[in-house]
């Protein structure tokens, strides 16, 4: 078990409407400033959605480049860019996020329905972006969204070899409709399947948020939290900002005793080069 807590903020995701949440970030201003407020509180990476100048969600590749350069410019923070995009997106944009040279990429090993919607992740585009991470020297934080995606991580790995950096990492997004539930139990399901000397996070969307994380913390596990999966703080209190979720994440977790990890230790336990290299 790490005797710290990487805290990862997923600030704005691609599925909230800016006119139904008014408070999430979508300009570049806004990410970055929601950036700076949750690193000062003990998010150590971003996982950034990029929203056009209409607020919809883009991957633009211009626009991508902007908000990478505005965070790295304004923070310490790890970057790791979504390639799971929109539910609406098509597999080459997805895979042009890497173009961006972020230090890190979401990589989601399996399809599954999201509501109403389908998250498509065919075996063919996971391979693509985990093999075309490894020559770009982008390390990959792979999203397990239902238990036999575990098994999809094992042969990946087993026939593509690790990844950049050579650590795996592991992100269980829990309660989304259609996959795994958010609870104790289905946390406590997965572990043995995680490869051996992998690490993991968990991600509880929406009224699962706080089980997850006190699962997660128990288990000596890390933490995904932000406005991209939550946005009610308790019931009938909307969010007030990202800042607000990554506060209560960095309480719990010293709590536990293992305090949010600093930005510089968390770019040398995923496997990332440090900052003044990178920049
Ligand atoms: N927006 C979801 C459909 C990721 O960022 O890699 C997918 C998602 C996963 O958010
Ligand atoms: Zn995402």
């Amino acid at each position: 078990m790490t005797s710290s807590t990487l805290i990862t903020v997923a600030p704005t995701g691609a599925e909230s409407a800016k006119a139904d949440v008014p408070a999430l970030p979508v300009t570049v201003e806004e990410v970055v400033a929601a950036a700076r407020g949750c690193e000062a509180v003990g998010a150590a990476v971003v996982h950034l959605h990029v929203r056009d100048t209409d607020t919809r969600p883009t991957l633009d590749l211009g626009r991508v480049r902007e908000v990478v350069a505005a965070v790295r410019e304004n923070t310490d923070l790890v970057v790791q860019l979504s390639s799971g995009g929109a539910v609406t997106d098509p597999f080459d944009a997805r895979l042009a996020v890497l173009d961006a040279e972020p230090d890190a990429a979401s990589l989601t090993l399996g399809t599954v329905n999201f509501g109403r919607d389908v998250f498509a992740n065919p075996w063919d585009l996971i391979v693509e972006l985990h093999t075309q991470m490894q020559q770009r020297g982008i390390v990959p934080e792979y999203e397990v969204f239902d238990l036999g995606q575990l098994a999809t991580l094992a042969r990946l790995l087993d026939r593509y070899g690790p990844p950049h950096g050579g650590h795996v990492h592991v992100d269980l997004v829990m309660g989304v409709p259609g996959g795994m539930p958010g609870t104790a139990q289905a946390l406590t399901a997965c572990l043995p399947l995680l490869p051996a000397g992998a690490t993991f996070a968990a991600t509880g969307v929406g009224r699962t948020s706080l089980p997850v994380m006190l699962a997660a913390l128990s288990a000596g596990g890390h933490l995904r939290v932000g406005m991209e999966d939550t946005l009610t703080y308790a019931p009938g209190e909307p969010v007030r900002d990202n800042t607000q979720l990554v506060a209560r994440a960095a309480g719990l977790a010293r709590i536990a005793q293992r305090p949010p990890m600093t930005t510089e230790d968390a770019r040398t336990f995923l496997g990332i080069k440090p900052m003044e290299i990178a920049r």
